[in-house]
């Protein structure tokens, strides 16, 4: 299904008004404001394929209804979500639960609904049915060479896939480590991956990325192979320079600084993408910004003060994705509340006063350094957002349209309650 435009328009009408006094009040104190709002209105989140369908853990998993039941309906939901909010206007793919059957088909359907193709992201993590060989003890890591060389295939069949869509990065996340002292050689199973990951590289376009992520723990217990952000820099480094570390925001041990590792990643010029969630124990994929905003927001403004320092573009230069898992709401409303998440921290990021931030840290004044950071972040910009999202054409309150119109209902209906989308 898709929301006309003429619904958004009357849904704003009604809220014109209210919307006008906030933007007016915050307007007010911001000196750049027509800037900061260019720049909400060019930043755009990826949303990946498998965040349409609801989540599950290993315990269960409770289907909502009206999932997509294939790529083309992915794209989609990622349609009616990128119609409402404006921000989301690419969709990063996930080979083999996404195979483009017919990619200039999949192209012209994602260009219909204002999409590009991001990232794109292979899976060594699980077996597929009729694959030849296991990875239950890894993949480019594997003790066994034809293990790591049908790794290596699978990687350079997602550059393929992505080429032909016009992406032009591909993720790579390794589950590979081991569950037990002994059971792996952590010299061997690094140079093994480093040696895999080569030959995927070589095979990369010139104007390509390849991301490296990494991840402390989970589904391995005792080591990762990619298992923190210098692990991947390792890797990044040895690759060359089409290679960058990609942060996962719930792939740390607790309490790590998140906002220092992307500092000191965009010093190196290594930081090539990051994946928002959040999360309270682990690797939860909880709703961006619903636990820890205040580090969420530490995290932005080191993201923007580290790119403005090497004058990158905030909008094209890092790769942006939700990563998220939606095990009990309604995905596309998560998905909203996500997206809206990131905007009003980024806003936040870009309110910092950093004349003033630097002046306060060469005294060592940090009570104001601390303010400066804190009066920023209890800004209220939500105003912003919405008036970035009112002049590219989206929605004053995505969300009080998707349930007005009743989106999810009108999903149920035409694809029924039971259907379930691939992914985990
Ligand atoms: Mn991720």
């Amino acid at each position: 299904m898709q929301i006309e435009k003429y619904r958004i328009d009357e849904h704003n009408h009604s809220l014109k008004k209210e919307h006008q006094r906030r933007f007016e009040f915050i307007a007010a104190d911001i000196k750049n404001v027509d800037d900061v709002i260019q720049k909400l209105i060019a930043f755009q989140v990826a949303i990946p394929s498998w965040a349409l369908g609801t989540g599950g853990t290993r315990f269960a998993r409770f289907g909502g209804g009206g999932e997509p039941r294939n790529l083309e309906e992915k794209i989609e939901d990622i349609g009616l979500l990128h119609a409402l909010n404006k921000s989301g206007s690419a969709i990063s793919l996930h080979i083999p639960w996404d195979i483009p059957e017919n990619p200039s088909h999949i192209k012209a359907l994602a260009a219909q609904n204002g999409l590009k193709f991001d990232a794109m992201n292979s899976n060594t993590f699980q077996d597929q049915s009729g694959q030849e060989l296991s990875y239950k003890f890894g993949s480019m890591q594997h003790v066994n060479k034809d293990v790591r060389k049908q790794a290596i295939e699978h990687n350079i069949e997602v550059i393929k896939y992505g080429i032909e869509l016009g992406s032009n990065a591909l993720t790579v996340w390794l589950s590979d480590g081991s569950c037990f002292p002994g059971q792996l050689n952590f010299r061997k199973a690094f140079q093994n991956t480093l040696e895999s990951l080569q030959e995927v590289y070589t095979e990369l376009p010139d104007d390509w990325k390849m991301f490296v992520e990494y991840k402390a723990y989970e589904p391995n217990f005792y080591s990762t192979t990619v298992g923190d952000w210098g692990q991947s820099l390792l890797y990044a480094n040895k690759l060359g320079n089409k290679a960058y570390t990609l942060v996962d925001l719930g792939h740390h041990l607790p309490n790590a600084n998140i906002e220092q590792i992307v500092s000191l990643l965009l010093m190196e010029e290594k930081l090539g993408g990051f994946h928002f969630n959040d999360s309270k124990y682990g690797d939860d994929d909880l709703t961006v910004g619903s636990i820890k905003p205040y580090q969420l927001f530490l995290i932005f403004n080191e993201l923007v003060e580290g790119m403005d320092a090497k004058g990158m573009n905030h909008a094209t230069d890092l790769g942006w994705m939700i990563d998220a898992s939606h095990n009990v709401k309604d995905p596309l409303e998560d998905l909203l509340q996500s997206v809206e998440a990131t905007m009003i921290t980024y806003a936040q990021a870009l309110l910092v006063d950093r004349k003033k931030l630097t002046e306060a840290q060469n005294r060592n004044d940090i009570v104001t350094a601390q303010e400066i950071l804190q009066q920023a972040f209890r800004t209220d910009v939500r105003a912003l957002i919405a008036e970035a999202r009112l002049r590219s054409g989206g929605a004053l309150n995505p969300l009080s349209v998707y349930r007005i119109e009743k989106i999810r209902e009108n999903l149920i209906k035409q694809r029924g309650s039971k259907t379930i989308a691939t992914g985990l």
